[in-house]
């Protein structure tokens, strides 16, 4: 379903003209007002007058995260502090938060995106809405709440964490659609099934997943523990929140629409930031054309994927595929370069292994070592497998070995790199908590 379909199906062509008339205005408006744009564009020799339309973009420096954190926390604020209207922060554990704003328009703004993108993965008018994404100064909370109202829904601000209340809200006020992370969604379905709480007794048809990389293997975890369709909501605090891209309920597993008549992608050679042609993987970069407390040009999001039409979808904007990872989390493993959802993608077809697990790596001597651990599917254990203990019985013992050696050279002959594997049993790698969940544990000293 479409929330706007005028401009959810607009021609390529208007769509191009829509954001070079407002990439000129954009412009000059961080010129007039952003400090940090005046100085870095003056030094670089490029002038608003110059950028003449979308195609001119490339023209213009990129902006870092770094350059955010040198300007802590207004400096990159193009309006006053008395029109901005709200303050959200990045997630990050350390050091200090990236802090963006809203005016009461980009507020609007959050709300129209996010409410595009509910529709977009099956939420209709009426229908009730699990909001299990953290409030606060996460971007998550709020940016899909605003979304749900402004497309009618009714919204249970559940916020994340308090399973036991998350289980009851579901089994007791029949919300359609919820919302978290996929490794929230992860957690649910297993206490659903630990509880013996019946599927059908859940009234939920969608889940619209995001903030954390994720897979396939992920999904059809979750659809099928939870009777459910799920798909893809991608965004970052530095362009708006959530809502940035969404991927259309009709067309899971083949890239997320991003709005790009207020977000404009492009992807960039890690190395060179030369743009790279559609389809190609590198760093996304994203343009926001409309925002005005926090309007970002050329924001180097870190993020790893490629960008393409996809010219069997009625809605004409830009598809997305699924995250990999950040560049900053990729890891660099004797001298190959890998992201861990490449590992999540592997167990895809081996019947026996869930997707809880965890990636380890640490350095003995000069060399890099990573270990995979991860855990067996709970109901090969009861049937077949009673306990994974030193007591065990040979034959069990053998089916894990065979099961270790198996996941081992599939990872050799796939991603390149000699990794460790253990198989662990049921519920002993760290489940989500409410929000995103880490699944690399690197003890490497200094990196
Ligand atoms: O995670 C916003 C968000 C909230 C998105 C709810 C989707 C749902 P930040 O905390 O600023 O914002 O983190 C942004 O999270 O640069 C990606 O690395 C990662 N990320 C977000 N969505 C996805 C996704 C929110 N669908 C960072 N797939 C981004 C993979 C994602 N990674």
């Amino acid at each position: 379903m479409y929330f706007d379909q005028s401009i959810e199906t607009l021609p390529q062509s208007q769509l191009r003209q829509l954001q070079s008339d407002r990439l000129k205005k954009l412009v000059k408006y961080v010129y007039e007002r952003v400090p940090f744009y005046k100085n870095k564009w003056d030094e670089a020799g490029i002038h608003p007058d110059q950028i003449k339309g979308i195609e001119d973009l490339h023209r213009l420096p990129f902006t870092l995260k770094t350059d955010l954190r040198d300007t802590y926390p207004f400096g990159m604020f193009a309006v006053p502090m008395d029109q901005v209207s709200r303050i959200h922060c990045s997630s990050g554990t350390t050091g200090k938060p990236t802090v963006v704003g809203y005016t009461k328009n980009d507020l609007d703004l959050f709300a129209e995106v996010n409410a595009r993108s509910l529709a977009a993965a099956g939420a209709k008018p009426g229908m009730m809405l699990h909001n299990a994404y953290g409030y606060g100064l996460f971007t998550g909370g709020l940016g899909l709440h605003a979304g749900a109202e402004r497309l009618g829904m009714n919204v249970i601000p559940v916020s994340g964490g308090m399973t036991d209340r998350q289980l009851m809200i579901l089994q007791d006020f029949g919300p359609e659609v919820i919302c978290c992370t996929p490794s929230y969604a992860q957690r649910l379905t297993e206490e659903i099934r630990k509880r013996n709480i019946p599927v059908d007794s859940l009234n939920l048809k969608y889940a619209v997943l995001g903030a954390e990389p994720w897979t396939e293997v992920i999904r059809h975890e979750v659809e099928k523990g939870l009777n459910i369709q799920a798909t893809n909501i991608y965004g970052l605090s530095e362009i708006i929140g959530p809502g940035v891209s969404q991927e259309a309920v009709e067309e899971r597993g083949t890239g997320s629409h991003v709005w790009e008549d207020h977000f404009f992608p492009e992807i960039v050679n890690p190395d060179t930031g030369e743009v790279l042609p559609e389809g190609k993987d590198g760093v996304l970069v994203f343009t926001t054309l409309t925002k005005e407390a926090f309007p970002v040009i050329r924001y180097w999001t870190n993020d790893i994927c490629s960008l393409y039409y996809d010219r069997d979808s009625q809605r004409t904007h830009i598809k997305m595929g699924q995250i990999k990872g950040r560049a900053d989390d990729m890891l660099i493993i004797r001298g190959v370069n890998f992201f861990h959802t490449q590992v999540e993608a592997l167990i895809e077809d081996i019947p026996h292994l869930a997707p809880h697990y965890q990636v380890i790596v640490s350095r003995e001597g000069a060399m890099d070592q990573v270990e995979i651990k991860i855990e067996l599917d709970p109901d090969y254990q009861k049937e077949t497998l009673p306990a994974i203990s030193a007591e065990d019985n040979l034959s069990n013992q053998e089916n894990i070995r065979q099961l270790t050696n198996h996941l081992a050279k599939k990872i050799k002959d796939n991603i390149g790199i000699t990794m460790k594997v253990e198989i662990k049993p049921g519920n002993s790698i760290p489940r989500s908590e409410g929000g995103k969940l880490s699944r690399v544990v690197d003890l490497r000293k200094g990196k």
